[in-house]
């Protein structure tokens, strides 16, 4: 009896000082294996008389039962420990924040576009829309620019390996007049319409590059004057500036497709930038021979058009002073917009 209590107990000790599941069943050969000590007093058995076979078998059963689950116990330790270990090393810091798949931004000059739409939309203009490749009428000659006119030249105009329905070889649009044009002759007066979009010049340095925005606008009705035009824009640009100080001249210009032509510079009267005479549109009233090429009598209609470049607008409006920074996307710079 003493024997069977003392082997339990070793085996308890045993299995406790096994360091590892392997150990552990090496151990478990000491007792319970083919030549175990428990196996060995079993096998003893059969030279007992019946009655002490019957009662100390029954006590070595048990023994055998006490060391077994003492066993089970040790290996559900060493299963708990395996698992602890590993939600130890695979544990998520659920503070973290979470991995987000990143959501775009509106592009600067994009911003402007939509607010200069916005405005323009509140007093009566519509917006007009059209092809960035373009036919030479439209582009050229519907703007009374004449067949030698430097506009027309390779070094100032990309051209498409296409020719239009005349044999003439199609532009990129290099500025946004032939919406207004194709507008003008598709619509009956009072034509009020703004033309915003992508243009297209041989031309790159810090403040041109060979693909930028305008917008131009259109006003053509029976009285439709110069004193229209400076009360539109300069109400256009304190809307857009967010700004009641600033003032606007005009200075006497040329341009083929406007009569008189002007250049509008803007001054803000307050703040950080007050003080400074910006150039910001070339503007006039549409030029007779462009009337008669919307398909109307210009002894009866007449307005004005300017054109602005988006991205001057968005430069003043933001202060940023280099036009590259528009087009390199790099998203330090465009992230402040967003
Ligand atoms: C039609 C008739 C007339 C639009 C005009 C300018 C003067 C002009 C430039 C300013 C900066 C383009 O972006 S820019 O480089 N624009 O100087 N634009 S008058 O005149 C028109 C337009 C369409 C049918």
């Amino acid at each position: 009896m003493e024997d069977l209590n003392q082997i339990i107990e070793r085996a308890r000790a045993d299995f406790a000082a096994a360091a590892t599941p392997a150990a552990l069943e090496d151990v478990k050969a000491v007792y319970l294996g083919k030549n175990g000590q428990l196996t060995a007093l079993l096998k003893g058995l059969a030279k007992l008389p019946v009655e002490e076979k019957r009662e100390f078998g029954s006590k070595i059963n048990q023994a055998k039962q006490a060391v077994e689950a003492a066993l089970n116990e040790r290996r559900e330790e060493f299963a708990r420990q395996k698992l602890q270990e590993r939600l130890a090393s695979e544990a998520i810091d659920i503070t973290l924040p979470g991995r987000s798949s990143g959501t775009g931004g509106i592009h600067p000059v994009m911003k402007t576009w939509m607010r200069v739409e916005e405005i323009f939309r509140t007093i009566g203009f519509d917006v007009a829309d059209g092809p960035e490749v373009e036919n030479d009428w439209y582009t050229f000659t519907a703007l009374n620019n004449p067949p030698n006119h430097p506009a027309r030249s390779m070094q100032d105009t990309f051209y498409v390996d296409l020719v239009d329905e005349t044999g003439k070889q199609m532009p990129l649009r290099p500025h946004t007049s032939p919406m207004q044009v194709r507008y003008a002759r598709q619509h009956k007066p009072p034509i009020k319409v703004i033309a915003p979009g992508r243009t297209y010049r041989v031309d790159s340095d810090a403040t041109h590059s060979p693909m930028f925005h305008q917008v131009e606008g259109l006003w053509i009705d029976e009285n439709i004057s110069f004193a229209d035009l400076k009360g539109v824009y300069v109400d256009f640009l304190r809307r857009f500036f967010e700004t009641e100080d600033l003032v606007a001249r005009f200075r006497p210009s040329y341009f083929p497709f406007t009569e008189p032509s002007a250049e509008v510079d803007m001054m803000f009267t307050s703040g950080p930038r007050k003080g400074k005479w910006l150039e910001i549109c070339g503007a006039g009233e549409v030029h007779p021979n462009v009337v008669r090429n919307f398909g109307l009598d210009p002894e009866r209609y007449i307005g004005f058009a300017f054109g602005t470049g988006l991205e001057r607008l968005t430069m003043l409006r933001y202060g940023i002073d280099d036009l590259r920074l528009f087009f390199e996307g790099d998203l330090r710079f465009l992230k402040q917009f967003n």
